[in-house]
């Protein structure tokens, strides 16, 4: 079987499985030639189950849809030959990690819902990569490092402050259920901070940058909210 065949395969077994969850409320939303399902009762779930940290699954003002949805952005270059991660800032070891350097790092697979500002939710996405936690330490990071700011092709940026940083939860990932990352969702390495919109996992990451000072994003210079905590409903500022 080819990787695609397999992937397509997966998206259907997932597909039967989300629309025996859906139940009677479901309906079939039709996106660039491709199905998504967004099911009311499953929404209805989510916002009734409890986090660890004790916030709803579901954030105010969300539904649940069966995927990921790629919302567009300035491709990078997929090729993991080609890719270099560069770790600068407020670091007493900067680094340049190449592809082979990222997977020998310390490996995590869990799951994270994902909350898009446009108001749909994808639970129990799989992630595979390196927690950004781990890289920091790698790196040493300095007493002034106060934010993290993502780089990506072609100057796009986002920041999140150096706490939600290091939170477990927070991957450089390079698989997304068991695949290689789509190139529509980063390829071959993006982001993914689960605990804020999806805005801020910036997709083809090229570098991290630790800093003293805050440095507003791509979205974030353009009238997005500053900390995006879903939760709190901070879309735009
Ligand atoms: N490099 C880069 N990363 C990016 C973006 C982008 O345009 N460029 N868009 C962001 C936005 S607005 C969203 S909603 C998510 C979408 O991720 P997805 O396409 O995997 O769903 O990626 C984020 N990361
Ligand atoms: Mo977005």
């Amino acid at each position: 079987m080819t990787d695609d065949f397999k992937r397509e395969l997966d998206r259907l077994i997932a597909r039967r499985r989300f629309m025996k969850q859906a139940g009677a409320g479901a309906a079939v939303v039709a996106f660039g030639g491709a199905l998504w399902i967004v099911s009311d009762e499953l929404t209805a779930t989510a916002r009734a189950e409890t986090r660890s940290d004790g916030r709803p699954r579901l954030p105010p003002g969300q539904h649940v849809i069966s995927r990921l949805k790629p919302m567009g952005g300035d491709v990078g270059d997929p090729n993991p030959a080609h890719f270099r991660l560069r770790v600068h800032g407020e670091v007493e070891h900067p680094m340049t990690l190449d592809f082979h350097q990222l997977l020998a790092l310390p490996r995590v697979e869990q799951s994270a819902d994902v909350h898009c500002v446009t108001r749909w939710t994808a639970l129990g996405i799989r992630w595979t990569g390196v927690r950004l936690s781990e890289i920091a330490k790698r790196a040493k990071i300095t007493q002034r490092a106060r934010h993290v700011i993502f780089e990506a092709a072609h100057g796009y940026t986002s920041n999140i402050p150096i706490h939600e940083a290091l939170k477990p939860n927070v991957l450089v990932a390079y698989r997304i259920d068991g695949h290689a990352m789509p190139r529509a969702h980063g390829s071959p390495v993006r982001a993914v901070v689960p605990d804020r919109y999806f805005w801020k996992s910036a997709k083809w990451l090229t570098s991290i940058n630790f800093t003293q000072r805050d440095e507003p994003g791509y979205w974030e210079r353009r009238g997005y909210d500053n900390n995006a905590d879903p939760w709190r409903e901070q879309r735009t500022s």
